[in-house]
């Protein structure tokens, strides 16, 4: 409490007496001289030496000239520039500490400099003190015991970067980081925060030399709002990048660091080809974070100055028209206060020393004590400087507000302002957005179900509709003309199974095109399994009693039994029962054992081609499915197409049958064919095409209303016609359809018959010309005897050549 209020007194004081115009102008005698180094990064990553080593020097000078600071000791400075290379700096380092005069304390830039220099110093026993150096590493203690900064930590950025965050609700945070120390440790202070407050870092991203890998990655991984920590010759880099890439606009929030001169991305740069208009282009909208480190009130700070004043000076000693692309020149109050505090702490520390009979010029960077007595007193300084209130945590690190910015039509605009200590966030709504709403940290997925198209599903319907209803004029006309010859003998009962099952088959059209659009998510297992039960059944009915058809001709018209009269109709209803029987026994099982249940596919994202919105749909397909699926289909689609190659085969073996019992066997036999050639078609195809709702739908629709009609038309049609040809003739009926028992077996016998007596006339002809020869000679034998050749002698001849007596030649001659 005293210790502060002494501060105070302290600072009074010195304010008054800086504030008191040096009487007469008189010359400052001060004939002591104590040095500093002086470590300033004039070109580099962060060439802030442009800016603060002017400051530094003016700070020096204005403190030289204060009789009560330090009344005995003018304050020196040899310096060197480290190009903010940490190499360059321990070389310009060791350069001041192996060169007369004794330094008594380093003043440096730049993180990875200071990170070195406050490393080797405290070997030296010497204080270094950073005006440049926002690396959260360099708040370690232990590492760094003698090291002060006047610049504000990188950490302290995250937490007003949270505040912006949570403003906009924003949760999915990338980062992209050039891979430093200084950057590392500010993005792993970032991640802890944001995992505290229920965010996440979503993407990490980290270069070295080339950001190009790492900006085309965030692309990839959808990256929306970007946290960028890198110097500002990388910044130009990443942003040509992020031109290039197109990771710009209304859908992408960059934060980058505040700290860059405003005018940072117009500097000439060969190690990026994009012209200051591309850059503008991809920087517009884009947030800075940084400390505030320029007093905001336009009242007298205790250095003697107004901020306003020391910008004045500045600018007159930059010697420029456009401070705005001056490296540092936003830093050097944080140079000018260093050398303040610098001072305050060594005209502190030389009361401490004199009291214990030292003085601060025995520093040889062995005095343990002279370095206690400088680190105390830089702890305990605290003064109102150009820079705000200057002051020292434990850890050495500067306490500041800070505050965000927005870069909106080429220039920055400050958006809000934040007081860690108290945790209060000023906000002056003056932030834009290029899509007019802040944008989504992340693409909005949207679930977006695949369904059957209207038209085509109503399309399909209204055909089914039409072959229920031609099924039903069918069953009508069965029934109407069952006295009818040509359709009492078409087995009517079966006929009207067939009929039945393709009325079943047309009716599952209708469930086919159930999908989300109509029916709900429990719904929707009831449709798969009314389905499959449906088409099995209706396959059944419709194609089993045509085979049991043909496979009842089939056996007629091979059986041996010589008593085989006609069609038993039991005989087809056994044939047809037994495949019902079956068919039910492996659908119960299915449906007990592993019953079928809705499954989303789901497909790649698509971009909505009518929305300008940040949106992706999903797109997602049902499917109805059972664990066993596989082995399921595999069951029925077995024993089905064993039933279909069996047809086709009994189809052709009867192709030419004609019977009386079943006369539109031949028309059943095409009818078979058709459907074995649709199915063959249908069934692997619309395997293969599953994930195609509409074509899926379409073809299996169109398969089972070709194969109902053609199958109905061929066993209808035929009859219809006759009866329509024939309204009168009762008991007649059309000879192709109604004739007599032949079998191929008598046909064959028929045509041997025909071959058989083919032979005989050849041999009927032979024998009459034989005939005819024999009476030739015959009338010669008769004219000779009257010439005097003897007749039985030429009689024996001839009967010797004709054959054996009792022969037919023999006794066609005789
Ligand atoms: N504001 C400049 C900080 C530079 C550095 O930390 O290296």
């Amino acid at each position: 409490m005293g210790n502060s209020r002494n501060r105070r007194d302290f600072s009074l004081v010195l304010l008054l007496l800086l504030m008191a115009p040096n009487p007469g102008g008189s010359q400052i005698i001060k004939n002591k001289t104590l040095t500093i180094g002086g470590i300033f990064p004039m070109s580099g990553s962060w060439a802030g030496g442009e800016g603060c080593q002017p400051a530094v020097q003016m700070a020096l000078s204005d403190v030289n000239n204060q009789t009560d600071i330090l009344p005995e000791y003018k304050l020196e400075m040899d310096s060197d520039d480290s190009q903010c290379k940490p190499g360059l700096g321990t070389k310009v380092l060791y350069k001041l500490l192996y060169n007369k005069p004794t330094k008594l304390l380093v003043l440096c830039g730049c993180s990875i400099v200071s990170t070195f220099v406050a490393q080797a110093a405290k070997m030296w026993k010497l204080v270094v003190l950073s005006y440049g150096g926002s690396s959260p590493a360099l708040s370690n203690r232990e590492r760094f015991p003698t090291f002060f900064r006047t610049h504000p930590s990188g950490t302290l950025h995250n937490p007003i970067r949270l505040k912006v965050f949570k403003k906009f609700n924003w949760k999915r945070i990338s980062t992209i980081q050039e891979t430093q120390e200084l950057f590392t440790s500010t993005i792993e202070d970032l991640e802890k925060r944001v995992k505290r407050e229920g965010m996440d870092i979503v993407v990490r991203q980290s270069f070295l030399t080339d950001p190009t890998n790492a900006v085309r990655n965030l692309r990839r991984q959808d990256a929306r709002i970007i946290v960028g920590v890198f110097y500002e010759d990388m910044a130009r880099r990443v942003f040509c990048q992020a031109y290039k890439e197109k990771l710009y606009g209304k859908k992408y929030v960059w934060f980058i660091i505040g700290w860059y001169p405003d005018n940072w991305y117009k500097v000439k740069d060969d190690r990026h080809n994009c012209t200051v208009e591309q850059l503008e282009e991809a920087l517009e909208g884009h947030f800075t974070t940084e400390a505030i480190i320029l007093h905001q009130e336009p009242s007298m700070t205790e250095v003697g100055m107004t901020a306003q004043q020391f910008t004045e000076r500045l600018d007159k000693m930059l010697n420029t028209s456009d401070t705005s692309l001056i490296t540092g020149y936003p830093e050097a109050p944080l140079a000018y206060d260093a050398v303040w505090a610098m001072a305050f702490a060594f005209h502190k520390a030389a009361a401490k020393l004199e009291e214990r009979g030292m003085k601060l010029e025995d520093f040889d960077y062995n005095n343990e004590e002279i370095t206690d007595a400088i680190y105390s007193a830089m702890n305990s300084t605290k003064f109102l400087g150009i820079s705000g209130n200057v002051a020292f945590t434990a850890k050495g690190d500067r306490i500041a507000w800070t505050q965000v910015e927005q870069f909106i039509n080429g220039s920055y605009v400050k958006l809000g302002v934040y007081d860690a200590v108290a945790d209060n966030l000023t906000w002056y709504n003056k932030e834009k957005w290029l899509g007019g709403r802040p944008p989504p940290d992340h693409t909005r997925v949207i679930d977006h179900l695949r369904v059957v198209s209207r038209t085509l599903y109503f399309s399909m319907c209204g055909l089914a509709a039409v072959g229920i209803l031609a099924g039903l004029l069918c069953l009508l006309f069965n029934y109407s003309n069952r006295h009818r010859q040509c359709v009492a003998f078409s087995q009517p009962a079966i006929n009207n199974l067939t009929v039945l099952g393709c009325m079943l088959c047309l009716g599952c059209i209708v469930l086919l095109g159930l999908d989300g659009k109509f029916v709900t998510e429990h719904q929707y297992p009831v449709v798969c399994q009314v389905r499959a039960w449906l088409l099995s059944l209706g396959f059944t009915l419709s194609y089993g009693s045509m085979f049991s058809k043909i496979w009842t001709v089939h056996q007629m018209t091979t059986s041996r039994k010589k008593d085989r009269t006609g069609v038993q109709v039991w005989e087809l209803f056994v044939v047809l029962g037994m495949l019902v029987v079956l068919d039910i026994g492996v659908l119960t099982a299915w449906q007990v054992l592993d019953p079928l249940q809705r499954r989303l596919e789901t497909f790649s994202r698509i971009q909505p081609t009518n929305t300008d919105e940040d949106i992706e749909l999903r797109p997602q397909l049902e499917l109805c499915h059972s664990e066993n699926i596989t082995v399921w289909l595999g069951v029925v689609f077995g024993y089905k197409g064993i039933l279909l190659i069996f047809g086709i085969f009994l189809a052709y073996e009867t192709r030419s049958v004609k019977l009386k019992q079943v006369n539109d066997s031949r028309f059943v036999g095409m009818s078979i064919y058709n459907v074995v050639v649709l199915c063959v078609i249908t069934a692997p195809i619309s395997l293969i095409i599953s994930n195609q709702e509409n074509a899926t739908f379409a073809f299996v629709s169109l398969a089972i209303v070709l194969c109902s009609f053609l199958s109905m038309g061929l066993i209808f049609v035929p009859k219809i016609k006759e009866i329509l040809q024939h309204p009168q003739r009762d008991g007649q009926e059309v000879k192709s359809l109604t004739d007599s028992l032949v079998s191929r077996e008598e046909e064959e016998r028929h045509q041997k018959m025909l071959y058989e007596n083919e032979q005989l006339k050849k041999q009927i002809a032979e024998m009459e010309d034989r005939v005819k020869e024999l009476n030739h000679k015959l009338q010669e034998k008769t004219q000779n005897l009257h010439t005097g050749v003897p007749v039985a002698e030429s009689l024996e001849c001839s009967a010797y050549n004709m054959g054996a007596p009792g022969s037919v030649q023999g006794w066609i001659i005789w």
